[in-house]
């Protein structure tokens, strides 16, 4: 790490070089301190310009340092003492300018950003709030209401936007040192501006802080830092910017050291790990430039959209014309529905549509580097999808298959190659959602495995390696999950209940209202098709329900009841009926309790799936929880929460 000086003329340029993204390190903000004092004393200098080597800017306080007392000097006496330099500073931002890193642009006088650049206070989605004066100059920058937006939500800005919102003071193009020169140049030319500090701060009323406290808090479903952050908003505009600052420097520091924040650097750190396993550094991953997706559902449209916003051209392949005709369809609608969410523009959509082929011949797969198998979950129609590949796919082709319950071995019996096949779990929609199980099998060999971290990383995936076994990680601890929240309501808890406790916790829903939602016959022809094949799978309260005709929202009723057009469930004396012979009057449990029971079993299970190596670390099995089945990303995961690190 270093932070050098250097000079044109009566400018310095401070440049930190401290890869990979220049956080804020102990040393750095000793070094930075030293510059401001080293370029006060230089009579020659008469700006200084703050600027980074590398992919980006400062991009916040070193994370890994959290964990840590906090070493002097401090951020928020760094970014005062950079304000009261003698000299103007003048941030030049390339990259991303986060939390800590944009907090010391706003000590600068000045805040010039290349076009692609952006600009945000992510610290929230840290368990933190902004520790370095970010709830308190943000304001004084861009107003109240786009500091809370920025504040609470941690979502960055690009330069255009942030240039609007009065965040920095110039957008430029081309070669960003030269066009920081030429700013200050003129800056100079000119009567400075107050320092950020002492620039006015508009207030609102009682009211509007309340409706801000009731959306956030509802948005935060649990987590602290948005409302603590708001709160320091709301000081930042009643309070003199000292007893602000104080305030701020407060909760940041308690928040630093809270549950919610090791939780959530714990998935942090987790998710940055993901996608380059140690394991397989020095395996090269096979080139991929051509793909194919057998099977046009839901779940094979949703892949084929995955592999098109990575650029990769695609062929669909379907069983006959009408098939691939509602397969293209269906792809044709995940587009649309971009285009409608202003994801896409209308070209864009086109030209995604047009990178795919459709196709009913297996043969225009001769010279594809990567199909993925997505058809209906029967071991028959799949092996014979296989079969089809192992003739007409060049023997070096990764052959995956996206089965969520099937055993892969099963299903690659007879291929000509099995070194280059291996189970790509996808989870529905396969476009949006960002978890990706890879299961290789003992033939998988491991440039095929690290090819499909490769694909991971190009499709901006969270991969986690899973052994096999039913369900791999995220489904079978599911099933454990929902065992335990059965065995609930046969000691009496009601649906409701417990529905309201995981939502407490955090989730988006709880487990009976989750299952009314996607549908309880798919679990339920699951377990039929191994009682057939002469498996002991004892009758579930689940079975019950489907046996009556009650499949979820999709047939009116499910757990729930629910009326036409609305998705509220409303309680069931139907269900309750089905039910009561097998409901024995327990003690009532707090939602706590009940949380702590459906968190503990998804924990029990994590530690067996750990026992027996069908997860490789305790991180894995939490990012699988928490990107693929809505576990409170805040609470870390079922092994966080139960101190299994
Ligand atoms: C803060 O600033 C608090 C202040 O308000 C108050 C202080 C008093 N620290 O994401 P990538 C590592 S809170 C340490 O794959 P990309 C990361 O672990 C902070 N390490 O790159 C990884 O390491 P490895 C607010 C960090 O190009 C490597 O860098 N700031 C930090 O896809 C590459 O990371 C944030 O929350 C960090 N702050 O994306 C910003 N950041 O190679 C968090 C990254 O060993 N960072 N690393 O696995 C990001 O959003 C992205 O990293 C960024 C680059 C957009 C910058």
């Amino acid at each position: 790490m270093t932070v050098t000086i250097d000079r044109a003329g009566d400018i310095a340029f401070v440049t930190v070089d401290n890869p990979p993204v220049n956080a804020l390190s102990q040393a750095i903000r000793q070094a930075l301190w030293d510059a401001a004092e080293a370029l006060d004393r230089d009579a020659s200098i008469r700006a200084v310009i703050l600027l980074c080597a590398g992919r980006t800017f400062i991009a916040g306080a070193d994370v890994s340092e959290f964990g840590k007392p906090p070493q002097p000097p401090h951020l928020p006496d760094v970014v005062a003492r950079i304000e009261a330099a003698q000299k103007p500073w003048i941030a030049a931002i390339h990259g991303a300018a986060l939390g800590g890193g944009f907090e010391l642009a706003m000590g600068c006088r000045f805040r010039l950003a290349l076009d692609t650049a952006s600009v945000g206070l992510p610290e929230v989605t840290l368990g933190i709030i902004p520790g370095a004066s970010g709830t308190t100059r943000t304001p004084r920058l861009a107003g109240v209401e786009a500091a809370v937006d920025l504040v609470t939500t941690g979502k960055p800005v690009k330069a255009p936007k942030a240039l609007t919102l009065g965040l920095i003071d110039a957008v430029v193009t081309g070669d960003l040192r030269e066009a920081a020169r030429a700013f200050a140049a003129q800056a100079l030319s000119l009567p400075l501006p107050p320092p950020v500090s002492a620039r006015p701060i508009a207030t609102k009323d009682s009211a509007w802080w309340d409706e801000q406290r009731k959306a956030i808090a509802k948005r935060a479903k649990g987590e602290v830092a948005p409302l603590h952050a708001l709160d320091c908003l709301r000081a930042a505009t009643d309070l003199p910017f000292a007893e602000a600052m104080a305030k701020e420097r407060a909760t940041f520091l308690a928040l630093r050291a809270s549950d919610q924040a090791a939780a959530l650097r714990h998935i942090f750190f987790a998710e940055r790990a993901a996608p380059r396993p140690a394991s397989l550094k020095d395996v090269p991953p096979l080139p991929l430039t051509r793909a194919a997706v057998i099977g046009g559902g839901t779940m094979g449209a949703g892949i084929v959209a995955a592999l098109r916003e990575a650029g990769l051209p695609v062929t669909l392949i379907e069983r006959d014309a009408e098939a691939l005709s509602r397969g293209l369809s269906t792809l044709s609608g995940i587009f649309d529905a971009a285009v409608a969410r202003g994801k896409l523009t209308p070209e864009q959509a086109q030209a995604r549509i047009a990178g795919v082929t459709g196709s009913t011949d297996y043969a225009t797969l001769a010279d594809t580097d990567l199909v993925i198998e997505a058809v209906f979950e029967d071991l028959a129609v799949k092996r014979a999808v296989f079969a089809e590949l192992g003739r007409h796919c060049r023997a070096d082709a990764l052959l995956a298959t996206n089965t969520s319950y099937l055993d892969p071995r099963r299903i690659a019996e007879g291929l000509p190659n099995p070194a280059r096949f291996i189970g790509l779990h996808f989870f529905s929609p396969a476009h949006v959602m960002k978890l990706l199980e890879i299961v290789p099998t003992p033939e998988t060999a491991p440039e095929t495995l690290a090819t499909g971290f490769a694909l991971a990383r190009l499709l901006g995936k969270i991969p986690v390696q899973a052994g096999i076994c039913e369900g791999f990680i995220g489904n079978r601890i599911l099933k454990r999950y929902r065992a335990e929240a059965e065995a609930l309501l046969r000691q009496g808890t009601p649906i409701a209940a417990v529905d309201a406790a995981m939502r407490a916790h955090g989730f988006a829903m709880g487990p009976f209202e989750a299952q009314d939602l996607g549908g309880l016959d798919i679990a339920f022809l699951q377990r039929e098709g191994a009682r057939a094949a002469g498996q002991h799978v004892p009758e579930t309260l689940g079975d019950l329900l489907v046996r009556a005709g009650r499949k979820g929202q999709k047939t009116g009723g499910g757990w729930y009841d629910y009326t036409p057009g609305n998705r509220s469930p409303q309680p069931s004396a139907a269900t309750a009926a089905l039910l009561a012979p097998h409901v024995t009057a327990g003690e009532a449990l707090s939602p706590e309790a009940i949380a702590t029971r459906l968190t503990g079993a998804m924990a029990a299970e994590g530690r067996a799936i750990l026992a027996e190596g069908v997860a490789l670390r305790p991180a894995d099995i939490d990012l699988v929880k928490v990107h693929g089945y809505g576990y409170p990303r805040w609470r870390g995961g079922p092994m966080f929460g139960s101190g299994v690190r």
